[in-house]
């Protein structure tokens, strides 16, 4: 199958963030096998001149998700601390428009449409459909495909450059039948390349 990689489609890479490698203050297990996948399709971008966009979890000190708010979460990626940072290894380019979500003390946002505009922003630039890989496969992976395919975006998600935390065993695979269902497709480098 041909997926035909170029205008009109951009690579859109979730929450790859220090915090959620292991050694981080949410390590998701693996998460460190996403960066040199995700290199390789930063360089198909590069080729086929994609625009690249990166999230990141941004919150502040005393976010709502976190613990000792009363929250799920351990402390994690605090905006401007070096957990939040993007790993040290993902080779994005200097064009790379950044979305920082989840900035808000009161609000949760998994989602990368969830408050940020992207979706406008996307489709002033004729963008129709995304390239999502990133972490964390069973919270924010699910969350902003859910909410790009709501907003009328094709979606083929990078299968080999997600991982998920699996607070129960399970999640992460149910998360990727959901967005199966939704209408993602899930892709491998070498289907694309
Ligand atoms: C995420 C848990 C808490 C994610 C963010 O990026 O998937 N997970 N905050
Ligand atoms: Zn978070």
């Amino acid at each position: 199958m041909s997926f035909n990689i170029g205008k009109g489609d951009a690579l859109l890479i979730v929450d790859v963030q220090r915090d959620f490698l292991p050694g981080g203050k949410l390590a998701v297990p693996q998460g460190d096998a996403v960066v040199p996948v995700l290199n390789r399709y930063l360089e198909l971008a590069h080729e086929k001149a994609l625009l690249v966009i990166a999230s990141r979890d941004w919150h502040p000190p005393k976010h709502c998700s976190f613990r000792d708010q009363g929250g799920s979460w351990p402390e994690h990626c605090v905006r401007d601390t070096p957990g939040a940072a993007f790993a040290a290894d993902l080779a994005l380019p200097a064009g790379t428009e950044v979305v920082s979500k989840a900035t808000r003390e009161e609000a949760e946002q998994y989602s990368d449409f969830d408050g940020t505009g992207l979706a406008d922003r996307l489709r002033a630039r004729g963008i129709k459909r995304l390239l999502i890989g990133g972490l964390a496969t069973d919270y924010c992976i699910l969350h902003t495909v859910r909410d790009a395919l709501k907003a009328g975006f094709a979606v083929l998600l990078l299968r080999d450059a997600i991982r998920a935390v699996n607070v129960k065993p399970g999640d992460g695979a149910c998360a990727e039948e959901e967005m199966r269902r939704a209408g993602a497709v899930p892709v491998t480098y070498d289907e694309l390349a």
